[in-house]
């Protein structure tokens, strides 16, 4: 049989300048379960291609010919589009269709309307027998995936759409339980691989000639005596790419031995989820962190040259618009490489969601809106006008042309012009949007 998995991109992500920022941004990589669950089709015969969105656009009617089965990946805010591709491919093409991932797994329901199968969960242990038909359940609920060690990699020769990075899950979930956090309750209980079987998947990358790697762990340094196996190991076998990322807590930096090694490793670009340094919100949300830690950083990145991702959450019900711009001029004093301004967003499936619901207090469920950039809900301290502008002015307040020359003087040339591209994308994308959305909210 031949089959076809598709990780549709939001509307917003498939504009011009969305991709001209992405362009910029450096790495490109897939979502990797389709290319796991791909990998165990082509082991048991059958044909498999994989298409996302994200990066280019794809002639659905053209790669479509002589495909049996359609397998979307949805995440709550590219679910409509999904759905969009869904239906066409169903109706028109008169192709079976099924449907995973995140937003599928916690409303299967909503999602069986455009599909012949839902599956709920980690699909390893169920696809070969959806696709041979010895499943047949509409709602199929799969059971977590109990040795990762046994989990095929990722086959990006499946892969038909561009990218210049490779993804590596080194675990699945989290130990913490965030409450706005999905990944922690989708990939539930936290397991880890052993580090010879992440070392085996990494040499493939290394022997493809990408440029790029990312550790896509939820919280890559969560068990740190594993890391720094992972990490010797990446080091005697000299693995190393010319960029690799991680997401991580602060609290990797309590352990100077880990810091040495990522250093070591090359492993520089870090997601640091700092959320707010309001120890209220911190607590609020369940975070277990304590603001005197995030504060500590700024030592820390004295001596550790690390490429921070700066993440904050704006609209937290104990924090102001103040808090905020102190959140983003921290970042700015840690000499954080990139932002990320994420407006709080309930994700069906989160303690979060279900406050809110039950507070009244979600104002859409269009979910291409759930994407950390839009408004969806009402925020305590701030109106949803001020929570939107909000968005806007962070960016503005951190990516200044200033913040560019630092770039280029502590990283170089490059990563000082791409800084100042990025910053000139992202004015017009401000522009044109802030326009739109302040207007709406
Ligand atoms: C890599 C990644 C990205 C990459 C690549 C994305 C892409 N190409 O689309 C980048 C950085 C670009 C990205 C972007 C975004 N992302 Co992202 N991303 C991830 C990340 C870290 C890893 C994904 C992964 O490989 N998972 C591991 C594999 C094993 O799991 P899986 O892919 O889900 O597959 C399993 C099941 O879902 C199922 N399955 C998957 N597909 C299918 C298909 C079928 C047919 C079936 C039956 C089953 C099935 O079986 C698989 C095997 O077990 C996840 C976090 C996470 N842990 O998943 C966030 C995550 C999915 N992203 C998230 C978000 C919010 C976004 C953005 C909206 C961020 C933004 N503001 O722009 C965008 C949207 C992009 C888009 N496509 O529209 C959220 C989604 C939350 C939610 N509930 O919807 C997550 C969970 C992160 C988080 N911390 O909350 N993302
Ligand atoms: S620490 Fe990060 S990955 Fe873990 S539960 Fe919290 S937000 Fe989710």
């Amino acid at each position: 049989m031949k089959i076809t998995f598709i990780n549709p991109a939001a509307d917003i992500r498939r504009t011009f300048l969305y991709r001209l920022a992405d362009f910029f941004y450096g790495p490109r990589h897939p979502i990797t379960g389709p290319l796991i669950l791909g990998s165990i089709l082509k082991s048991a015969g059958h044909k498999v291609e994989v298409y996302e969105e994200l990066f280019e656009n794809v002639d659905y009617e053209k790669v479509l010919k002589g495909t049996d089965l359609v397998g979307f990946y949805t995440m709550t805010s590219n679910a409509v589009r999904a759905y969009e591709l869904a239906d066409f491919t169903k109706n028109k093409l008169n192709i079976k269709v099924v449907i995973g991932g995140m937003h599928a797994s916690v409303l299967p329901e909503e999602a069986l309307k455009h599909a012949d199968q839902v599956v709920v969960g980690e699909a390893e242990n169920v696809i070969r027998d959806i696709v041979e038909g010895k499943i047949n359940d509409k709602i199929v609920y799969a059971s977590p995936v109990k040795d990762l060690d046994k989990v095929p990699f990722p086959d990006y020769s499946l892969l038909k759409t561009y990218f210049n990075a490779a993804n590596i899950l080194t675990s699945r979930g989290c130990p913490f339980s965030c409450s706005f956090c999905t990944p922690s309750r989708m990939f539930n209980p936290y397991r880890k691989r052993s580090p010879d079987n992440v070392i085996e998947e990494l040499k493939i990358y290394k022997n493809m000639g990408l440029k790029y790697l990312c550790f896509q762990d939820d919280n890559f340094t969560a068990d740190k005596k594993r890391v720094k196996e992972i990490l010797r190991k990446m080091i005697s076998n000299k693995i190393f790419f010319k960029e690799t990322f991680f997401y991580a807590r602060v609290d990797m930096f309590e352990d100077e031995e880990l810091l040495d090694l990522l250093m070591h490793a090359n492993c520089r670009r870090v997601f640091l989820g700092i959320e707010s340094l309001n120890q209220d919100s911190l607590s609020k949300i369940n975070k277990r962190e304590k603001h005197e830690n995030i504060r500590g950083l700024e030592e820390k990145l004295k001596k550790y040259k690390f490429k921070v991702i700066s993440s904050i959450v704006l609209g937290l019900d104990h924090d102001n618009i103040e808090d905020v711009k102190k959140a983003i001029d921290f970042s700015k004093k840690i000499n954080a490489y990139q932002l990320q301004p994420a407006i709080l967003t309930p994700y069906p499936g989160t303690p979060i969601y279900e406050q809110m619901e039950k507070e009244g207090r979600i104002l859409t469920k269009d979910w291409q809106d759930y994407d950390m950039l839009h408004v969806v809900f009402k925020s305590l301290n701030m109106s949803p006008r001020e929570l939107q502008r909000l968005f806007f002015t962070s960016l503005k307040r951190f990516y200044t042309f200033r913040s560019a020359l630092k770039d280029y003087r502590l990283e170089g040339f490059r990563a000082g012009i791409t800084k100042f591209a990025f910053c000139l994308a992202l004015y017009i994308a401000v522009k044109i949007k802030s326009i739109q959305l302040i207007g709406r909210a």
